[in-house]
């Protein structure tokens, strides 16, 4: 196979909608022994089916990073600290005996993933640091940046990337209410699927769009 020829293919917040992952992979003729597949975390929760996300990952031969979901399900799994509205209880039922192994396995994903060419993180960068030096909170929630990294989500600043001004293209998702965003160095790929959007995918080095509509809003606003 000649590298150069290989398509990556990143796949934006996911959220347990395995329906529309299964189709966005169909549009893209994805195909496992050519191409790489990363998820740009925020893989489970909220959606219907994120056990069967979580067992399509890990055996395709994918990469998932962790998103705030995620690290908030190991939270939950490891102190019992509650959290309303998630479907924290049903994944770890699924996840059965070999819960422990799920759990190991998705501590083990990464916050982000460089190469020469892009960097994927969920949420985003803190301007002037690069991730390995960045709190896991900050790559994994950052939406808007206030200057010190307090506050993480606050419209009336500007958004992290506004601030970002290298040339390596970063991927990330997190951010449905601003939808997808496609600039010269980021992209953003949370087009809100779970709300009743639509799962954006981006295929590199392209640079293609390739998006599914969700089936329905498994969650409202
Ligand atoms: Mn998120």
């Amino acid at each position: 196979m000649n590298s150069s020829n290989q398509r990556t293919l990143i796949v934006g917040d996911v959220h347990g909608c395995y329906d529309e992952m299964v189709m966005l992979l169909k549009k893209m003729d994805y195909d496992p022994l050519k191409d790489k597949l990363i998820f740009v975390g925020d893989v489970i929760n909220r959606g219907p089916k994120s056990f069967e996300v979580l067992k399509f990952i890990s055996t395709n031969n994918c990469q998932a990073i962790k998103g705030n979901h995620e690290v908030a399900l190991l939270k939950y799994a490891r102190s019992g600290v509650v959290r309303a509205g998630s479907s924290f209880n049903s994944i770890l039922r699924s996840m059965g005996t070999e819960k422990k192994d799920w759990l190991d396995w998705i501590e083990s994903w990464p916050l982000f993933l460089e190469t020469d060419e892009f960097i994927v993180v969920h949420g985003g960068l803190q301007p002037g640091l690069h991730p390995r030096l960045t709190k896991p909170e900050i790559l994994t929630r950052i939406r808007t940046w206030d200057g010190t990294g307090h506050d993480l989500n606050n419209l009336s600043n500007k958004p992290w990337d506004y601030y970002y001004r290298d040339k390596k293209l970063v991927v990330f998702g997190h951010w449905s209410q601003r939808g997808l965003v496609v600039k010269e160095n980021i992209i953003g790929l949370d087009s809100g699927c779970v709300w009743g959007g639509s799962l954006s995918a981006v295929e590199l080095p392209r640079r293609v769009i390739h998006q599914v509509e969700s089936k329905k809003a498994y969650r409202s606003i």
